[in-house]
């Protein structure tokens, strides 16, 4: 059978390149969903719900009511273990690799069992690297934690080689939402050419020239959240779908 994570790997094998859409409940309005989901672009591969800070039920109310417009697969990417419900495909088991809090890389996820344990959710091991993106991001302030500075290459490459070592099935390296610049080409490109695992890149990408870049550059999957809350990305889908479909060619 299929998983989310065999897909994360054929995805990463094959160079297909998918898109991930981050929608952050807090600030989602349930009664748009309809309309939100139709302005995608039809490359979406994969919804991702979550925020770092989350009202309690608000999760489950809006994955409810993804569920009922769309097919497409949703992941949960949990900023606590509160914000898990069994409504959703999957969940990034994240450990917050670049921290050195343990409540973010161990106690969130012992807290999280009792609800995982009897769950149908896919659980994906993420390791989850948390590197400079210009200014304090909203994950930085929750875990207390300071992010990787994108000048110190080698740190982040063997973070992430540590989380493959560790059994991770996935690596995030995450700018944090709305950053001020993405993770650079150059750290892209070295933790892909380090790791033997789908690598997934998010933060500060808000148009298709920054999603192209860091396809490019080695990005399995990326995650864009701000630019589509603010509808930037809906006006440049067509775009989208056009560059992707020559660059296939
Ligand atoms: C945040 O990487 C995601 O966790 C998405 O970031 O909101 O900046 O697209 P943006």
């Amino acid at each position: 059978m299929s998983t989310i994570s065999s897909e994360f790997f054929n995805c990463a094998i094959e160079s297909s390149k998918q898109l991930c859409v981050l929608i952050d409940p807090d600030k989602f309005d349930n009664d748009r969903a309809a309309f939100f989901l139709k302005a995608l672009p039809v490359e979406t591969a994969y919804i991702l719900v979550g925020g770092s800070t989350v009202a309690p039920c608000k999760t489950e109310a809006t994955v409810k009511t993804l569920k009922t417009f769309t097919k497409t697969p949703i992941v949960l990417f949990p900023g606590e273990y509160t914000q898990i419900t069994e409504a959703a495909d999957g969940i990034l088991f994240l450990s917050l690799l670049s921290g050195r809090n343990p409540e973010y890389l161990i106690g969130q996820q012992i807290k999280s069992v009792s609800r995982l344990r009897n769950s149908k959710l896919e659980i994906i091991p993420t390791g989850y690297i948390l590197i400079d993106g210009g200014k304090e991001s909203a994950v930085q302030r929750v875990s207390n934690t300071l992010p990787l500075s994108q000048n110190n290459v080698q740190l982040i490459v063997d973070t992430a080689l540590a989380g493959q070592f560790s059994g991770k099935k996935l690596i995030y390296l995450e700018a944090g939402s709305g950053a001020g610049y993405p993770v650079s080409e150059e750290i892209i490109s070295a933790v892909k050419a380090a790791i033997d695992l789908p690598l997934m890149v998010g933060g500060g990408i808000c148009d298709t020239t920054q999603l192209q870049k860091a396809y490019k550059a080695g990005a399995d999957l990326v995650v864009i959240g701000t630019a589509f809350e603010k509808g930037n990305f809906a006006a440049q889908a067509s775009r989208l779908s056009l560059e992707s479909s020559e660059s296939s060619r």
